[in-house]
């Protein structure tokens, strides 16, 4: 079959709910992917940052087969011999108390509003029913019915109402507006990624979390971090919020949390808020499964052996300055933001050259990357990337540039 004929299949067979780039990939290995053709790419999406330690990275697959012809899945009616490892791994690792192990990044988001609003109602004593969460303009935390209730793009939320209340949004960056909302003394907590992936890779002021933070403080409104998409090591740090000192109440993880191999998310919290949740009031029969607890120590173990927080912070100041000489040559490169090697440019709507179309000529280069909102360009490798693999890149979408200038 060519690829032409899977893309047929899919086209045919599956929902039509996405519009891929016309590549389709067989096999991947550290920072490259395969198409059926055997054409090799550099991979510069990373599954929406869930590859941040590579393709099928050994230490992480040998982990999940090991568990998986051992015990797989024994749903939480009964203990097992893998998750309660994990916990205490976790747990020590990013400094919490307790953490609570779910599947998808949006079922994690969907735990810590619930928390949220249990602890609401029974430590900061708002009436029931009337605890309120803000949440920012361009907000991206996944597809259920509650989450696309607090999303301001009608892509993601129209025609799928009725919506769930209790949300109020308030333009990112704007500690102003931020502060403004928190005078309602329902309000429970503040939900925030600290870079906006979908919008197109916003990048807040300097000290905007952290101001954010101090605020929530000061009204005992909890301050929740969507790190499922920021977190482990994507932006140059373990946690993106690291960048500011600030220690979330509630920390979303997913995405890498597998190394793209399995969908594990998990919230972190300390015993005041987490133990709101009591037996029966919240699960999922895979959350904390053996092979996710395996397949999770692993791929955090990965993250600090092969130091990739370092490596994206080092990389990450070198693609900017590459894709900023870029923008200085080219008008149709007109911005370049990021941080680590969670990165963007933004393509000038002149020309009528779309985000789109350079993507597909990156495609017949050997990279690929996904557009955002019609002019933006995401680029985010895998983090086992290294300075040489880098600049070969770099010369790929400079060649692209070049081509459709
Ligand atoms: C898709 C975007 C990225 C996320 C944050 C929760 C979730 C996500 C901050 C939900 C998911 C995804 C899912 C993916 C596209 C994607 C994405 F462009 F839509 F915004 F990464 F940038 N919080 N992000 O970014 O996690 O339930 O999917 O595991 O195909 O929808 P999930």
């Amino acid at each position: 079959m060519t690829s032409q004929d899977y893309i047929k299949k899919e086209d045919q067979y599956g929902a039509h709910n996405y519009h891929p780039l016309p590549v389709v990939l067989d096999k991947g290995e550290g920072i490259f992917v395969w198409d059926v053709e055997g054409k090799k790419y550099f991979d510069f999406l990373s599954a929406y940052s869930a590859v941040n330690q590579g393709h099928c990275h050994p230490k992480i697959v040998n982990a999940m087969a090991e568990q998986a012809k051992t015990l797989a899945l024994t749903s939480r009616a009964f203990y097992n011999s893998s998750l309660g490892l994990y916990e205490e791994y976790i747990t020590k690792y990013f400094g919490y108390d307790k953490v609570l192990p779910m599947n998808t990044g949006a079922e994690g988001d969907e735990t810590a509003l619930k928390l949220c609003r249990k602890w609401a109602y029974e430590k900061k004593g708002i009436e029931e029913n009337k605890a309120k969460i803000i949440v920012c303009e361009g907000n991206f935390h996944g597809r259920t019915i509650t989450i696309i209730s607090m999303s301001t793009d009608p892509d993601s939320y129209k025609g799928f109402g009725p919506y769930t209340p209790g949300f109020e949004v308030v333009p990112y960056n704007d500690i102003p507006a931020l502060k403004k909302a928190l005078e309602d003394p329902n309000v429970a907590g503040f939900l925030v990624e600290p870079i906006q992936g979908e919008a197109g890779v916003y990048v807040p002021d300097d000290g905007y979390l952290k101001k954010a933070y101090d605020l929530c403080k000061a009204k005992n409104v909890l301050f929740i971090a969507d790190e499922v998409q920021t977190g482990l090591a994507r932006t140059g740090k373990m946690l993106a919020c690291d960048h500011e000192g600030v220690r979330p109440d509630i920390l979303i993880l997913g995405k890498a949390l597998s190394g793209g191999t399995y969908p594990v998310s998990a919230v972190l919290a300390d015993d005041e808020i987490m133990l709101c949740i009591k037996p029966g009031e919240h699960g999922s029969t895979y959350g904390g499964n053996p092979v996710a607890a395996k397949v999770a120590i692993a791929a955090l173990e990965v993250l600090k052996e092969e130091k990739l927080a370092e490596n994206s912070e080092k990389l990450g100041e070198l693609f900017r300055a590459e894709m900023q000489k870029l923008a200085d040559k080219y008008e149709m490169v007109e911005k370049v933001r990021g941080k680590g090697l969670l990165n963007a440019i933004v393509i000038k709507p002149t020309k009528g050259i779309k985000a789109w179309d350079v993507c597909l000529k990156m495609k017949e280069n050997g990279l690929i990357a996904k557009p955002t909102h019609e002019h933006i360009i995401r680029f985010a490798p895998p983090l086992v990337i290294n300075e040489k693999q880098l600049m070969e890149a770099v010369g790929i979408i400079k060649k692209t540039i070049e081509e459709l200038n």
